[in-house]
């Protein structure tokens, strides 16, 4: 058997039982609520019923079709419960397994079973989708193309390679940092784009010292977004700390939006051609301008927000989005989702390993 569900909480979780003796063991440990054994119940049809000591967890039972058959105990989500129904199933001789070694049984090739690990982690719909189609073998049947030679089979292999840049994010996502001068509003856009107000937002400028980070997502890409102290000669040592975070924050970054005010006028070097990974927001657009970012900014990729109004916020986010992942995959392509394999396909190029 092995606990299908990832580890942590969960309104639900499932302990799939399989192999020879399944079936009957899940039987003598399963107490229906009414009715037949498992073993007399059709394959798919759920039944309600206890299992584990004392009482037991309240569970459904399904007796699974196909092949490798088995049993779904779907009990609750506590790791409590779980140990409850594990338990029973030990004491009936069934050995437990990790999940991931279940999978390796169970899917066609090793590059599946990866995928569904990772699609247990995908935290968008975007990301699980393409994850879904690595594990029903797009990855696969791409190499297996490419390795059967062809004219464009080398720039099939590159453009693969290339989607690796994307794939190996799908999991842990991108890191996004906010950065700028005190008071130019970059908590208050965080919390803009977080949805909650996450980040202490205030007049006095130098308010935030730490990074703060928090979750979200643009057109379906995980985004780490990361709140930075304003940059500026610090008085006291706490806030110079923070100065210091901020600038490796932004080292780290995938992505830095650069948040100037442009309800005041700008300071020496803000209007410096920005480094490339840099997108420029203007932002508190409700109040007056003070600088023309369509004049300042020419040719550089810039976006006008205001976290007050609430508007330029879908604008930026698809900017975001577009930044991260300029070209992203279409539906169906085979994706590398692990370095590991990003560094088998660029071993397959001609001349490879070769001096
Ligand atoms: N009118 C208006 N005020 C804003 C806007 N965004 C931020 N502010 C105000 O500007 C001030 C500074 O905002 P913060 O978000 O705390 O600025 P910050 O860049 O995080 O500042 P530090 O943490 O000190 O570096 C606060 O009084 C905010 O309410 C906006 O879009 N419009
Ligand atoms: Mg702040």
């Amino acid at each position: 058997m092995a606990v299908l569900t990832p580890p942590g909480r969960g309104a639900v979780a499932v302990v799939r039982a399989w192999g020879p003796g399944a079936l009957e063991a899940v039987d003598a440990a399963f107490r229906p609520m009414r009715g037949a054994s498992l073993a007399d119940t059709a394959p798919m049809r759920p039944r309600f019923g206890r299992l584990g000591a004392g009482l037991g967890d309240e569970v459904v039972a399904v007796v699974l079709d196909g092949d490798p058959g088995g049993v779904d105990v779907q009990c609750h989500g506590g790791s409590a419960a779980i140990d409850l129904v594990v338990r029973a199933l030990a004491g009936r001789g069934v050995r437990l397994v990790e999940a991931s070694a279940f999978l390796r049984s169970a899917v066609p090739t090793p590059t599946a079973a990866e995928a569904w690990d990772d699609l247990a982690r995908a935290s968008t719909l975007r990301t699980a989708e393409i994850l879904l189609e690595q594990a029903q073998g797009a990855l696969d049947r791409e190499v297996t193309a490419i390795a059967g030679g062809g004219e464009d089979a080398a720039s099939r292999l590159d453009a693969l390679i290339d989607r690796g840049r994307v794939g190996v994010r799908l999991v842990d996502g991108w890191r996004v940092a906010i950065a700028g001068r005190p008071n130019a509003g970059k908590s208050r856009l965080l919390n803009a784009l977080a949805g909650y107000a996450r980040a202490i937002v205030a007049p006095t400028p130098g308010t935030t010292r730490d990074a703060v980070t928090v979750r979200t997502a643009f057109d379906g890409w995980p985004v780490e977004l990361v709140d930075t102290a304003g940059v500026r000669e610090a008085e006291d040592a706490v806030e110079r700390s923070g100065v210091e975070r901020a600038l490796r924050e932004r080292e780290r970054a995938d992505l830095t939006l650069l948040v100037l005010d442009r309800s005041r006028p700008l300071e020496p070097g803000d209007a410096a051609s920005p480094a490339a990974s840099t997108l420029i927001v203007a932002s508190k657009a409700d109040l007056p301008a003070a600088w023309e970012p369509a004049k300042v900014f020419a040719g550089v990729p810039f976006v006008v927000v205001s976290a007050e109004a609430g508007t330029g916020l879908d604008e930026l986010g698809t900017a975001i989005a577009r930044a991260l992942v300029p070209a992203p995959p279409p539906p169906g392509a085979g994706v590398p989702f692990r370095r590991a394999q990003v560094e088998r396909l660029v071993g397959m190029r001609p001349g490879a390993g070769r001096p």
